[in-house]
């Protein structure tokens, strides 16, 4: 066990009898989504997790503790706190350590703990990637980085088109991440099931999803995977709808002069507002599914034979 890291007792206990367990991120509880329907979906997304079979480790850093598995009076405090509470990607994390900080992690600091717990799957809504004039500005998320070094399957709704989806599938290829489209052959834009760029390759079982990340893994290559999970038709939202609030959105973060780390979440914001509560009820039900497929993923992985070393 690392010396900075906490297992939850429930995590502790099914990652030592080789049972499954998905990982949780906490960014998108404090600035993903607004209180107090953030921390009621980030406990429903555990439950529905518990329903299909696996154990769910949702992953942050308290008071200098990396922590797998938080307690719901944990969970419902960074939901409070939101924008208050710091948002922790790879660069953050030695600091916060060192000032015994609390701070809710992005994939890419999420994938960092993960790995370091033993975790191989981990679910949440959309991945960071290139941003729009990132040729310009060099805004590429940390997570696209992590994924290129660290090995964890992401299952997610794709990325929001507040990215360029097109240089974040280029970065991900030139970075050896390979992206696989669950029933779908098309990566999801997070809202909407299409975007027009196609992913490496469709997979319609959770189990054929499993055997790629254990060939990934036994052939030595250390990236993760990009598992993209179409938003359910039902929940989906009318395109030009969502095209005009991230236009909006973009075109206010840059009248603003938004950047950095702040960008992420400010967009996340105004997307939100802007599309009334509809947005943010796809977002919750996206997440949900993305749970559900992660279970899946794990209980599949958990039941392969495990590799001759
Ligand atoms: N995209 C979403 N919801 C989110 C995020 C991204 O649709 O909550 C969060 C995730 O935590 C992701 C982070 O890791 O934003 C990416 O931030 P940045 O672009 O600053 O790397
Ligand atoms: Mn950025």
């Amino acid at each position: 066990m690392h010396a900075l890291l906490d297992l939850h007792p429930d995590v502790a206990t099914a990652l030592a009898a080789r049972r499954p367990v998905v990982a949780l991120e906490s960014t998108i509880i404090s600035h993903g989504m607004p209180w107090p329907r953030n921390a009621e979906t980030a406990l429903r997304v555990e439950d529905e997790i518990r329903v299909h079979g696996a154990v769910p480790a949702t992953i942050a850093i308290i008071d200098g503790r990396l922590k797998a598995g938080l307690s719901r009076e944990q969970i419902e405090q960074l939901g409070r706190a939101g924008h208050a509470v710091a948002k922790v990607s790879r660069r953050d994390m030695a600091l916060l350590v060192a000032r015994q900080g609390t701070g809710a992690t992005t994939v890419a600091a999420t994938m960092i703990i993960a790995a370091l717990a033993g975790i191989r799957v981990f679910a949440t809504g959309g991945i960071g990637g290139v941003h729009r004039g990132a040729p310009l500005t060099f805004d590429v998320s940390a997570d696209l980085q992590e994924l290129a070094r660290t090995p964890v399957a992401v299952v997610c709704a794709g990325a929001k088109s507040i990215l360029d989806l097109g240089l974040t599938l280029e970065y991900l290829e030139t970075h050896g991440v390979p992206v696989l489209g669950y029933r779908t052959a098309e990566l999801p834009a997070f809202f909407t099931r299409d975007s027009g760029f196609a992913v490496d390759a469709r997979m319609d079982a959770p189990s054929d999803i499993a055997r790629v990340m254990q060939a990934q893994w036994a052939l030595g290559l250390s990236a993760g995977l990009v598992i993209a999970n179409p938003i359910p038709p039902e929940h989906a939202m009318p395109r030009e709808r969502i095209d005009a609030a991230i236009a909006q959105a973009l075109a206010e973060a840059k009248a603003q002069g938004i950047s950095g780390k702040a960008s992420t979440p400010f967009l996340l914001a105004r997307v939100t507002d802007l599309t009334g509560g509809d947005s943010l009820a796809s977002n919750i039900e996206l997440v949900l599914n993305n749970a559900r497929l992660g279970a899946a993923v794990a209980v599949a992985f958990a039941g392969l034979p495990r590799e001759v070393a």
